[in-house]
């Protein structure tokens, strides 16, 4: 008997990661995965993650179990045990009679993973999508997002292309505006390392929000923060936004410096390329910097802007490689099943 004689579905989806702006960091609650801070994230129109999945029953007296396979390496990460379990619910729910099934997915992407370019987003933004097109569910956008959550918080974001926004408390995100709004805004990711972090997200939010004195006031100044964002987003104003971006990473970063032990994601390349930002704005150009949960640095700045820009980080910094990204759109399914 071949091995695709059990299969029921199988899918290929696309997904970008979804930069934040105005930072997720920290849970409400740690087991159904839901944020404490509320965040509004981009998706990166150059970066990818594919992801395919095989959907088959299991051949009787098998031990089979779901497998993950990023760059062909078998995930054991916790995350997507969590996942298939709220996936395997939703079938219950929409089709009790469909059995017993594993989960076989390969995904890969053309940017580092869990190195702070959002990865997690991207990769679980695609499983859902993968995994609920082989299942032929054509989900709420608002569900898949929900979904997607279950792996990874930030993923909720990626579900979408454009502007999104994921609020404190809840368990799916929303679109703001889409790949469209606002087509002069431009993000240059500039790769610090590539190597994966020894600490991952998760890790440090539990960390932060175990002993981090500034945990609580972190949590209360991003839900002021988010507003103001919102307002400078709707205006497309990024001289307005930008302070707003730049105080919530390094306001998320304070409460990494200041747990015990200390967690540092940040390299000297790093700093250097902030303070490279920090005087090309005393100069007067319109260029805001962040940072995630790794030591990659991310402008945003106006179309107008870019070529000053690239110059400045071609002469200083002309061993780091960068994309220059829009903003993206939603994830996808290819052909090519
Ligand atoms: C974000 N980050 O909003 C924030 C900013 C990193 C810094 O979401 O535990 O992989 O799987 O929900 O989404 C990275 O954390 O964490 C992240 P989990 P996730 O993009």
């Amino acid at each position: 008997m071949s091995k695709l004689d059990n299969l029921i579905g199988q899918a290929t989806a696309i997904a970008h990661p979804n930069l934040a702006i105005i930072k997720y960091w920290g849970k409400e609650n740690e087991l159904k995965n839901i944020p404490a801070s509320p965040s509004l994230g981009i998706a990166l129109n150059e970066l990818h993650t594919v992801t395919k999945v095989y959907l088959k029953h299991p051949s009787s007296n098998s031990e089979e179990t779901d497998r993950v396979f990023i760059d062909e390496k078998l995930q054991s990460d916790r995350r997507f045990a969590n996942f298939f379990a709220n996936l395997r619910e939703l079938v219950d729910k929409r089709n009790p009679k469909m059995g017993k099934f594993i989960i076989t997915a390969c995904s890969s992407s053309d940017f580092p993973s869990s190195a702070g370019l959002a990865s997690s987003a991207s990769g679980f933004a695609a499983l859902a999508l993968a995994c609920t097109s082989a299942l032929k569910f054509e989900l709420p956008a608002k569900q898949l997002s929900a979904l997607a959550r279950t792996g990874s918080a930030s993923a909720a974001r990626s579900t979408f292309g454009g502007f999104v926004r994921l609020d404190s408390g809840a368990i799916y995100a929303n679109q703001i505006y889409d790949e469209n709004w606002w087509p002069e805004l431009r993000i240059i990711v500039v790769e610090i390392e590539k190597e994966a972090k020894e600490l991952s997200s998760r890790a440090a939010m539990e960390r932060v929000k175990m002993n981090s004195p500034f945990y609580q006031a972190w949590i209360s100044d991003s839900k002021k923060n988010i507003d103001k964002s919102l307002a400078a987003l709707e205006a497309k104003n990024l001289s307005a936004l930008g302070p707003l971006i730049r105080r919530s990473y390094l306001r998320m970063f304070s409460t990494m410096f200041s747990s015990y032990p200390p967690i540092i994601y940040w390299k000297p390349a790093s700093l250097a390329v902030i303070i490279l930002c920090e005087k090309l704005r005393s100069a007067g150009l319109n260029i805001w910097e962040t940072m995630d949960a790794g030591p990659q640095v991310k402008i945003l700045c106006l179309e107008k802007e870019v070529p000053l820009l690239i110059e400045h980080l071609k002469t200083q910094f002309s061993h780091l490689p960068f994309w220059i990204c829009k903003v993206g759109g939603p994830p996808y399914l290819s052909n090519n099943d």
